[in-house]
């Protein structure tokens, strides 16, 4: 049995538990700390997620999914959080950057030109550790939630916060000015966890892995001619190689292929060019190599 523990409410909780339900565990969320998968040894915690890295050092919790922002700041002040806590996976949602911002109107002199300003922030300890390899020191107030209101009501100079699209800065009269971290999700797991524990967990991630390659991929069917199926079949990459199946026209065949989705288009503008017709893409739902 393993304790995962997921962000009850807020920006994570859906892709989290959507993951896991792609990942086949069947369960209820219902408005409980606690509660279990019925067909998977796991069982769920959910908390605040500021208080997970504590948690699964602790081992109130075996695993977790954090913004890695919320471990890095975690591991920043605490040094029994950095030696107990490890990153198991790298979930590619929630991902976000933390910026440094300033009013729009001023310019921005670099990160030298914060000395000795007043900076806002929830990232206390990341922002610690930034300016100081920088040379930089600054008048730090840690808030915890409207961190881009602080320069209008002239509690500080500088904010550094989340920022996702930008539009919240742009609507509080704010410009992002530096880039200090890029965050994303991660599972992440405690240094106590038994055999027994790290069994379920390589599970769950061997599962996490079908899940994410799929995302990756698109299946696709095509109809080629037979003359140019060198040239197709050169184009795909494939997982291993493609299934070519003549057709009842003899001068015509179909081919079955995996391809990336980020070279997709790209994939598909060349096989056209060769001939290829009738182009079928399927989502694929679990990819196992
Ligand atoms: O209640 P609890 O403590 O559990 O939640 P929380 O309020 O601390 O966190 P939550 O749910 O807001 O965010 C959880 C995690 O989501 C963060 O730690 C990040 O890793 C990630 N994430 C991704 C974001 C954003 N995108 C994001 N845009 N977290 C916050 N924001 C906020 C940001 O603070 C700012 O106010 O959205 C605003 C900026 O968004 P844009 O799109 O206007 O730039
Ligand atoms: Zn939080």
């Amino acid at each position: 049995m393993i304790k995962l523990a997921i962000q009850k409410s807020g920006r994570l909780t859906d892709d989290s538990l959507e993951l896991m339900r792609e990942c086949g565990l069947d369960f209820n969320k219902s408005g409980t700390l606690k509660s279990p998968a019925f067909n998977f040894p796991l069982e769920f915690l959910f908390l605040r997620d500021d208080d997970i890295p504590a948690y699964v050092a602790d081992g109130v919790a075996d695993i977790g999914i954090v913004g890695e922002n919320v471990l890095v700041e975690a591991e920043a002040h605490s040094a029994h959080i950095k030696t107990h806590v490890d990153i198991a996976e790298r979930l590619g949602f929630s991902r976000c950057r933390l910026s440094l911002a300033i009013p729009k109107e001023q310019v921005y002199g670099g990160v030298q030109s914060l000395q000795g300003k007043r900076i806002a922030t929830s990232f206390p300890h990341i922002l610690q550790t930034y300016l100081a390899d920088k040379g930089v020191v600054a008048d730090i107030h840690e808030i915890s939630g409207s961190v881009e209101i602080a320069p209008s009501i002239g509690l500080a100079d500088a904010i550094c916060d989340i920022v996702s699209s930008g539009s919240t800065l742009m609507s509080n009269g704010l410009k992002e000015a530096e880039i200090i971290y890029r965050s994303e999700a991660v599972m992440i797991q405690g240094k106590h966890l038994t055999s027994e524990q790290i069994k379920v967990l390589d599970d769950l991630r061997f599962r996490i892995h079908a899940v994410s390659r799929a995302k990756k991929t698109k299946y696709i069917v095509l109809n080629a001619p037979t003359s140019s199926l060198d040239r197709i079949l050169a184009i795909l990459p494939g997982i291993k190689s493609p299934t070519v199946t003549p057709l009842a026209d003899k001068g015509w065949s179909a081919v079955h292929s995996v391809v990336p989705e980020d070279t997709f288009w790209e994939i598909i503008g060349r096989l056209r060019s060769e001939g290829a017709q009738g182009i079928l893409v399927l989502p694929i739902e679990k990819m196992i190599v």
